[in-house]
């Protein structure tokens, strides 16, 4: 027996290769569609694959059922014959499934990369794969849905938090995290923002007194914006201004930003934070800093309980993964994300619809 397999981009063209080959007499012993191998073929059309057998005596199936004198010796033969076919079967079907492993290999590989090319860490990359490959079946996805999918997990992961604008309970702001990633500028999109457009009763607080720079730039804020601010000088004098601003609907308090590596600094901020109940305490970061020092400043905040992240700068990059590594990191919601150093316009409460969007590309 002569057993052959032709392969075609339609059933016709394999039927036709077939034909040509062996005739009208082969017996068709398989047909089944086959991926395209490798990451390119990874959303071509299937092709057709079909696997047929011709008798090397040139007797056909029809010849054989036909025949008066079929012998015992013939039907041994026959099972002999239909027993190798089964094998030849079997071999297919094992090829098939190192097929869809492939197959799933490339997809996997795929959406792994799409994120590290938006400068997502190896680890939580493979992370997020493996979840998506232990849930669904990838096999029956093509490009649209395989992204969409993507899409959801990342959505899933990235939880925003609560905005000030939603949430009334809040009353002290506190903008911590490290020299120059945009405390002050975000403190005020927000509260120019509040106070425009909520109509909120609003106080500033700068515990800043670093620089005389930094007390200067936020002191313009406050006349432009007209609000008012009180300085503090020691950070344990918080309650001083929160007793003159005790009508107020928000008080935000901007803090000095010091070199991560500066403990002593931390640590006088998180007493301070540690002085008010009833309190937000946003950790400023901003997605251009490396993931390595990312990690380092959020440990080192670590004590301060219920961060919530604000991500800024934006528009300076095109890898955005470092949000999804900050929340694999942390875990933090994610609050706001600024994008420009416009006041008061460049900030945007965090939506993880658009984040997601973002990295894979949407938009
Ligand atoms: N491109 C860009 N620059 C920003 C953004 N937010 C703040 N900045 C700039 O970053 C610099 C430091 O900001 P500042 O608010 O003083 O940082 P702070 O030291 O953390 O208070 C300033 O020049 C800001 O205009 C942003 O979203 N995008
Ligand atoms: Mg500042």
């Amino acid at each position: 027996m002569n057993i052959k397999r032709y392969i075609g981009k339609t059933n016709h063209e394999a039927m036709l290769k077939l034909k040509k080959e062996l005739g009208k007499e082969a017996i068709i012993l398989h047909t089944r569609k086959i991926k395209p191998k490798g990451i390119l073929g990874l959303f071509k059309k299937p092709l057709i694959e079909i696997v047929a057998a011709k008798e090397e005596n040139n007797k056909s199936k029809n010849d054989i059922k036909g025949n008066a004198n079929f012998k015992e010796n013939d039907i041994n033969k026959l099972n002999m014959e239909i027993n190798k076919l089964r094998k030849t079967i079997e071999t297919h079907v094992v090829s098939d499934k190192e097929i869809n492993e492939n197959k799933l290999d490339d997809k996997l590989i795929y959406l792994k990369n799409i994120l590290t090319d938006n400068g997502v860490i190896d680890e939580y990359a493979l992370k997020i794969i493996n979840d998506i490959d232990t849930n669904f079946n990838l096999s029956n996805y093509y490009e649209e849905d395989l992204i969409n999918l993507l899409k959801e997990s990342i959505k899933f992961i990235l939880e925003g938090a609560i905005s000030l604008e939603n949430n009334d309970n809040k009353k002290v702001v506190f903008f911590i995290g490290t020299t120059g990633v945009g405390k002050t500028t975000t403190l005020a999109k927000i509260a120019a923002n509040m106070s425009l457009n909520d109509e909120k009763e609003l106080g500033l607080i700068t515990a800043d007194t670093y620089r005389i720079a930094a007390v200067d730039q936020l002191k313009t804020y406050s006349q432009i914006l007209n609000l008012p601010l009180e300085i503090i000088y020691n950070t344990k004098d918080i309650y001083i201004p929160m007793s003159k601003f005790k009508d107020k609907d928000i008080i935000l308090v901007d803090t000095a930003g010091r070199s991560y590596k500066d403990h002593e600094k931390i640590s006088e901020v998180e007493e301070m934070i540690n002085l008010i109940n009833n309190k937000e305490v946003y950790l400023v970061l901003s997605v251009n800093t490396d993931f390595q020092s990312m990690k380092s400043i959020i440990d080192n905040y670590s004590k301060i309980k219920g961060l919530k992240l604000i991500f800024t700068k934006m528009d300076e990059t095109e890898k955005i993964g470092n949000i999804l590594n900050a929340k694999f990191y942390s875990n933090y919601p994610i609050a706001y994300i600024t994008n420009g150093q416009n006041v008061p316009e460049d900030i945007e409460i965090f939506d993880n619809e658009i984040i997601s969007k973002m990295i894979v590309g949407e938009i």
